[in-house]
Order: structure tokens, then sequence, then C-alpha cells
């Protein structure tokens, strides 16, 4: 709309100027001269009125309303109003927001877009063996921007058969891409096991067992340890001096390493750790079974823990062992053998800890008195003080694996190799409700699973074509829309 004039206004401009608006029919009230009609000039009548230009606007400032919003525009100039949309896609998640044109229904929060995950699980395959399975236990750690790291032993063929080298696997660019990190089969050597862990700055950390070669007959395996800061990855040997089995790790704030594994041959469960850039090795328990895992996780202090196996008097328990000013102190959680012939036996450990409430939780799984028909999944938390037992599973029948969200409500993944299933419990107050996941895994004894940044992260092994290992991933339960289809967690 032309700015409002007044009559005396007019008779004040028309008796400064004269005659400088032509007055022709047509131009506009704006204008000097008498005429009403819309005004299609360019002010050129030199009157009072701030608006020449032929825009329908009514901001007072004197520039090309260039979007017609008639409050304010897009353009480069020096004025002082502000355009709604100068950035349409405020949080950069690539979606406009919906004032603006787009889609986005959340322009303040990059986690929500069309298309983005509302509590429903994206799986993508990781690495695919071809004919070349035989590789196993896939790790899993997760960087601060959400991306994906798994470490995992794939079998190439060196020699007269093949060995296994170490891999890394990373979707950091969008799609996964593998790197080998230690191609031990050209130097005679096999890997097994790893821990994987990636640090503040962004550095992967990976400690894993090797094997020195079919003529190291007394101590075969040593513990070694790889790292990638961003210029390629660096190896080191950790502890060549014994047999080194069942290796576990976390990364501390610094990104130092924790790391326990045991000792094969002489039944030690034993610590490393580079706290000054050199390594550390030291005992922690001579009474470690040796063969059975080991687990670490550290308080919210960084103080470290060890789950391991051990004997006692009557058969093995499942022991912590906890740093404290320097000393390892031990404790006893559960009996799993109980002596006289019972062969029960501990076949994982899985430790983690709610930072938040400071809850340590045991996820084990073991051989019943039975055997492998009787497997069960426990679950030992010292929320209250002392250590609890709860059974989650009597019928688990793989290894599981065992997350916590920032509520300190835990979660346990572990796969079904008879029904080629993989199940999922959710802690509810003090039963645990079960989901069966939508994947197809007919061996699912492998997978690693943790919480990161209000996302559930998991990987596994599916064996029913080629071997492959996938990745899936679903935002938890959060009561938003997530995915701007109207409805939450849907
Ligand atoms: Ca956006
Ligand atoms: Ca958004
Ligand atoms: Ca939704
Ligand atoms: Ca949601």
């Amino acid at each position: 709309m032309p700015p409002a004039v007044t009559p005396l206004f007019f008779a004040l401009v028309a008796g400064a100027c004269g005659s400088g608006d032509s007055g022709e029919p047509g131009d506009g009230p704006v204008d000097a001269g008498p005429d009403t009609g819309a005004d299609g000039d360019s002010d050129s009548d030199s009157d009072s009125d701030v608006d020449s230009d032929t825009d329908t606007d009514t901001d007072t400032d004197t520039d090309t309303d260039s979007d017609s919003d008639s409050v304010s525009d897009s353009d480069s100039d020096s004025d002082s109003d502000v355009d709604p949309c100068a950035v349409p896609d405020a949080d950069g998640d690539g979606h406009d927001s919906i004032a603006c044109g787009g889609d986005d229904c959340a322009d303040d929060s990059s986690d929500v877009y069309p298309g983005a995950n509302d509590f429903e699980w994206f799986e993508e395959l990781v690495w695919d063996s071809g004919a070349n399975g035989n590789y196993i236990d896939p790790a899993l750690a997760v960087a601060a921007d959400g991306s994906a790291r798994v470490s995992f032993h794939a079998w190439v063929p060196a020699g007269a058969s093949g060995a296994d080298e170490l891999h890394v696997s990373s979707n950091a660019s969008g799609a996964w891409e593998s790197d080998v990190v230690d191609d031990a089969a050209a130097e005679g050597q096999y890997v097994r096991q790893s821990g994987i862990g990636v640090d503040a700055d962004d550095a992967v950390h990976i400690v894993y067992q090797i094997h020195d070669g079919w003529d190291a007959a007394v101590f075969p395996f040593d513990l070694s340890y790889a790292k990638d800061a961003g210029a390629g990855w660096e190896l080191e040997t950790i502890d060549a001096a014994g047999n080194a089995r069942e290796p576990s790790m976390a990364i501390d704030e610094d990104g130092i390493l924790h790391a326990a594994y045991t000792d094969g041959s002489r039944l030690d469960l034993r610590y490393a750790t580079n706290p000054k850039g050199g390594w550390r090795t030291e005992l922690v328990d001579t009474w470690a079974t040796g063969w059975s895992p080991t687990s670490v996780a550290l308080a919210p202090d960084g103080t470290p823990s060890i789950a391991y196996e051990a004997y006692w008097a009557d058969g093995t328990i499942l022991r912590l062992a906890s740093l404290d000013a320097g000393v390892w102190a031990r404790t006893d959680v559960d009996a799993i053998d109980s002596g006289a012939f019972a062969y029960e036996s501990l076949l994982s450990i899985h430790m983690v800890v709610a930072d938040e409430v400071g809850i340590a939780a045991l996820l084990y799984w073991r051989e019943g008195a039975f055997g492998p028909t009787h497997q069960e999944a426990l679950f030992a938390s010292d929320g209250a003080g002392a250590w609890v037992v709860e059974t989650i599973s009597e019928d688990a029948q793989a290894p599981a694996r065992c997350a916590v969200d920032v509520d300190g409500v835990f979660r346990v993944v572990h796969g079904d190799p008879p029904s080629a299933e993989l199940s999922h419990w959710t802690q509810d107050g003090a039963a645990w409700s079960l989901e069966t996941l939508p994947f197809t895994s007919d061996n699912s004894e492998r997978v690693s699973y943790l919480i990161r940044d209000g996302s559930e992260h998991l990987v596994y092994v599916d064996s029913t074509a080629d071997d492959a290992i996938w990745y899936a991933t679903r935002s938890l339960a959060d009561g938003v829309d997530q995915d701007c289809d109207g409805l939450a967690d849907e």
C-alpha cells in the first residue's frame, strides 16, 4: 500500500515543488500531483515520501521489497530489517524451514527433518566377505559425530591356505569403507578378537590378539595395539612375554587406553595402560581362569574396573577388580561353577557404567549345569550398594551385550542362533521387556552394541548367504517426532 498522506501534506509539497509531478492519469497518491491512480513511477517528482519504487510494501526503507512479503526484504542493502528466510536452513540439516517453503518441522534441530530416524532401525552392510568368512567378534565404537567404527578380523588367502587380518570399517564419509589395519598374514601371523574405541579427538584405538604363527607353541598370542589419529595406522606390541588372550578395553577422556587380558598359559589377569605414552602392564590377579573373557569399564572419575572369571575354593566365580589408589581391590559378584562336577562356565562378560547415576552393571552369559541346552543371560548391578543378580533369559543362545542410556536404563542384545533372530531387552523397573529385532542373522553369536547420544548402535553377523557384517542404528523412543510425519517415535 502507498503511504498514507494527508491533504495538508500534499498541499505543502505541492507548494514547495511546484509541478514536479507530471500529473498524468495513473500517477499515484504518493506523488505531489493530483492524480489518484496506481503509482507506477520512479518518484521523479522529488516529493518527501520514502517510497520511490513500484512495490506494495509498507515498510519505511527505500529498498525494493524483492520478496514481496510486505514486511522486509531479502536484499543485501544496509538497512536494519530482518529477513526470516535469509538463511532458510538455519540448522544446516539440508532441509529448509516450513516458514520458508521447506519441509523441516524443526529448523532449530539438526536431528529433526523428514527422513530422520524416529525410533526405527536403519540397517547397512558393513562388510561382505564373499565366500571368505571366518571372521568373528566385530567390535563397535561410535565417534562424537555419530559415525561408527567396526573392527573385525577377515580371512584372506595366504600361503597354503589363509590367515586373518585386522580390518576396521568406518561410515564417517557417509558410506562404509574398510581399511586393513594389520596385514598379519604377510608375516605368517593371524589376528583374533579385538576391542575398539574412539577418543575425544576422534582418534581410533584398537587392542587385539595376534598369533605369532604356528611355530610359537608356548606363548603364541601377543597383545597388540593399533591407533589412527588421522595420519594412518600405527602398530605397537603391548605384551609379547606371555600368552595374551581375551582382550577388552576402554578409552578415557584423555585418550589413555585401559586394557585387560588374561595370560592363557600362566592363568593371570593382566592390565595394560599408556598414561605417559609408553606401555605399563601389571598383574591384577593370579587366580584368573586364563581363557575366560574380560571386560573393562571406567567409573565416571576414570577409574578402571575389570570383570573376569576367577578360581575360588570350590569352583569359579565372577569377580570384579577395581583400581583404588594404585591397588586392585577385588569383589566377588556371583558364583559361576558350584564345583563338584557342575561344569558350569562363563562364556562372555560385558560391563558398562551408567555415568549419570554411577551404577555399574555386569551382563554375563554362562553355560548352566546341564550344558549347552541351558545357557543363561544374567545381569548384576550395584545400584543398591551391593551386587544384585537378575536372570534376564534362561534361554539365551549367544553372548549378550548391554548398554545404558542417559536415564540409567539398561538394554541388552543377544542373538538366538536357532531362530536366526536377535533379542532386545529393555530394563523396565524390576522386569525386562523383550523385543525381537527385525533382522535376519543366522550367525548372531557375534553382536556388539552400545548407546550414544540418544541412539542405539548394533553390529551383528549374518551368514545366510555370504558371511556379512551388518550395522543397525535407531534413535531411542523420546517423545520427539524426528521425521516430521506428525507422529512421535513412529
Ligand atoms: Ca533445516
Ligand atoms: Ca531440522
Ligand atoms: Ca515421526
Ligand atoms: Ca522420536
